[in-house]
């Protein structure tokens, strides 16, 4: 008696972790459980189909138990020997078709879709075509209709059909906006995956690579941004502008040397690492540093405080990603940093 109040007082606190865990569940932004967009309707149908099916089965299996259970129970004083049943081939039909009714009832429709659903949007002119390419630990958008690139934020009209081809740069990773659609590999050499989705709702929608990629898989998180058709397109041009340089000269050289042999901004700059145009009005830095005030996210700082957090010490925010501690002193990252939180496009996202 003791030791059983003593599990269940153990239970508690795991039950209440379990009940904040799962209240998590359900936000538009992140959820599968609250899918944005036909892509994620159609997929959250299957599941609903799935569970359904599950539960009616469940259900009778279980009452069926308890009916037999209770009915058929020894009595007291009964010493009899139940008849010896072997084989009954009614009840065998019938608990083999059943099944196979239940499982054709749930193929039908999930086979149709993982049909649509890879219908090949790549060289539709009317979708937004995006390049992801999966960086250990950081996503690239390039986008071949424009001839511009972003990281860590995909910028998409709302209401278009986004076809998305998705690739790794190194190891594999996989591609997940839970709202939005299911996940895709994003795998390493000419392998690449094509998925399409849409959004019908301006927002921000959180994306997550689900492929354990390095010591920094589960800081490897980026948004998606929709908004208005006419917005995106502002947002194209100022990204094609030609770069913005910092003003102080010092700052600009320190920028130009040491930042740009891997960085890009406007046409200045190394296509090889994030594009940090216009990255004064991204919603993170390094897609994990929450800027600003936004209530639904922790809140790391300000722009300006993530940008010289990250510049001081890469490593220490995302161990084992690529950029290196670049030794500057105070005065520079603070420059630097104080520059990039500036660098807003005309169209604020
Ligand atoms: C050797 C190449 C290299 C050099 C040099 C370098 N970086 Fe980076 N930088 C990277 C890589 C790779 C990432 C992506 C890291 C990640 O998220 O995994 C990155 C990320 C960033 C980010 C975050 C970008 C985003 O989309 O949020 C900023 C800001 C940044 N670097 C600024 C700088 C500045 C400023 C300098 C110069 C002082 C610099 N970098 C020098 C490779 C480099
Ligand atoms: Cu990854």
């Amino acid at each position: 008696m003791m030791n059983r109040w003593h599990a269940a007082k153990r239970l508690w606190p795991m039950l209440t972790a379990m009940a904040l865990l799962l209240s998590a569940c359900g936000r538009a932004d992140i959820s599968a459980l609250n899918p944005q967009g036909p892509v994620a309707e159609e997929q959250f149908d299957l599941m609903k189909l799935a569970i359904l099916i599950m539960i009616v089965v469940v259900v009778i299996v279980f009452v069926l138990s308890f009916y037999v259970i209770v009915r058929y129970r020894r009595r007291p004083g009964d010493k009899s020997i139940p008849v010896q049943v072997e084989g009954n081939h009614k009840l065998e039909i019938i608990w083999t078709v059943i099944p196979l009714i239940l499982l054709f009832i749930l193929a039908v429709p999930t086979v149709k879709s993982v049909f649509g659903l890879a219908t090949d949007y790549t060289k539709d002119n009317n979708a937004v075509q995006v390049i992801v390419t999966a960086h250990q630990y950081w996503w690239e958008f390039e986008y071949p209709q424009y001839g511009i690139k972003t990281a860590q934020q995909l910028m998409i009209p709302t209401g278009k059909t986004i076809s998305a081809q998705v690739k790794s740069a190194d190891v594999i990773h996989s591609f997940w906006i839970p709202s939005l659609a299911g996940k895709i590999d994003a795998n390493p050499g000419s392998n690449v995956n094509t998925m399409y989705f849409s959004a019908p709702e301006e927002g921000v929608y959180m994306g997550k690579c689900a492929e354990l990629c390095g010591p920094s898989h589960a800081l490897m998180d980026f948004k998606v941004t929709a908004v208005d058709e006419a917005s995106f397109e502002r947002w194209v041009e100022a990204m094609k502008q030609p770069a913005v340089m910092p003003a102080d000269p010092n700052v600009a050289a320190v920028f130009e040397n040491q930042c740009l042999s891997c960085h890009a901004v406007g046409d200045k700059g190394s296509p090889l690492y994030p594009n940090l145009t216009g990255i004064g009005d991204r919603s993170t830095v390094a897609g994990i540093l929450t800027n600003t005030d936004d209530p639904k996210y922790s809140n790391e700082g300000t722009t300006y405080d993530n940008l010289k957090r990250w510049i001081s010490d890469p490593q220490a925010v995302k161990p084992g990603n690529i950029m290196p501690k670049v030794g500057l002193t105070e005065e520079e990252i603070d420059g630097i940093a104080k520059y990039l939180s500036e660098y807003k496009l005309d169209e604020k996202p």
